[in-house]
């Protein structure tokens, strides 16, 4: 028999806790947090309202707007993973910092305006961000370069961008090396912010999409591990300089047929010394040939199956890191469908 959680639960009109007021309370398995504003904490660390609090779940109501300041600060007890709701505007300073408990995904909701300094420093646990904020602010540089929400030992290796997100916060994941594969920037994206994937030398490949316009300074600056770069667009976002500095220069940047020489006369992306056009407008074209056909399907085979191919870097159909028999379906459902 399980026994039931043993709730504590944050009423929507408080505005205030004050230091230590449930610290210790070890007996507690879950919280529910419904205050709607809550005002910023003013204790951290060991004096945080729940330091020491049960092994505990946390649940943040539908209704919350406003994280306060050092929220969890140090509090290592709060365990699974996090979502932060679509009716929060703001998350507070340091709020989650050192929350090492916390495992699996962390999800930011698409209503997140702002993220504090060091929000979410420390938080060594989660293995994926989802990030569905879909106008939030620029990370703002406070004293260092560890300010930024998740630049100091946030360990999660993959990232996904919400298909609402519309902007990059510039300082987005700078100085986030642990990051591996591939980011996909989704096609609702018109900006990509400075410094926003600065140093982020674990990416192994960038798609850019069509949409996105500017490309700010330094955006994938330092970006070390990359093989390929892909860009979607016909015509090339306008990028601010340094935006591509010290990519690896045997990097190749693929580009849709017919436009390279744009790209070639493009600022920043002129420094890409291999510009190679493929047939991007159709994926399953995995040979890119300008038609979709048997040889594509041999294609996704030899691929799947580990033989030779030249293409592989085009078989995953559905960018989802994996290439399987899901991106064999597509090409063979578009070659049904046409
Ligand atoms: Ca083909
Ligand atoms: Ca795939």
């Amino acid at each position: 028999m399980q026994l039931p959680h043993r709730l504590l639960t944050i009423p929507n009109s408080v505005t205030e806790i004050g230091s230590s007021a449930f610290s210790g309370c070890s007996g507690f398995s879950k919280l529910v947090f419904n205050a709607t504003n809550c005002g910023d904490f003013t204790s951290f660390s060991s004096s945080n309202p729940f330091v020491g609090f049960g092994g505990a779940e946390l649940v943040i109501g539908n209704g919350v707007q406003h994280i306060p300041s050092y929220f969890l600060n140090g509090c290592t007890n709060f365990t699974g993973s996090l979502t932060i709701g679509n009716s929060v505007a703001e998350i507070g300073i340091q709020a989650f910092m050192g929350c090492s408990g916390f495992t699996g995904s962390l999800t930011i909701g698409n209503s997140v305006a702002e993220i504090g300094i060091q929000a979410f420093m420390g938080c060594s646990g989660f293995n994926k961000l989802v990030f569905n904020a879909t106008n939030c602010d620029d990370f703002k540089l406070e004293y260092n370069f560890y300010s930024y929400p998740f630049s100091k030992n946030f360990t999660a290796t993959e990232v996904v961008i919400g298909d609402n997100v519309q902007r990059i916060p510039a300082n987005f994941l700078y100085g986030c090396t642990n990051f591996m594969g591939s980011l996909t920037i989704p096609e609702s994206v018109a900006t990509i912010g400075s410094s926003a994937f600065k140093n982020c030398s674990g990416f192994t490949a960038v798609r850019i999409p069509g949409t996105v316009t500017i490309i700010g300074n330094s955006a994938f600056g330092e970006c070390t591990g990359l093989t390929k770069f892909i860009s979607y667009g016909t015509t090339p976002a306008s990028a601010e300089p340094y935006a591509f500095n010290n990519v690896p220069t045997d990097c190749p940047l693929y580009v849709p047929t017919g436009t390279s020489q744009t790209y070639q006369g493009a600022s920043e992306w002129s420094g890409f010394s291999t510009i190679i056009e493929r047939n991007l407008a159709v994926p399953e074209d995995v040979n890119s040939d300008n038609t979709v056909d048997i040889n594509d399907v041999n294609e996704m085979l030899n691929c799947i199956l580990e033989r030779q191919s030249d293409n592989r870097d085009f078989a995953d159909i559905n960018s989802d890191d994996k290439v399987n028999v899901i991106d064999l379906n597509e090409v063979i459902e578009y070659i049904l469908n046409h």
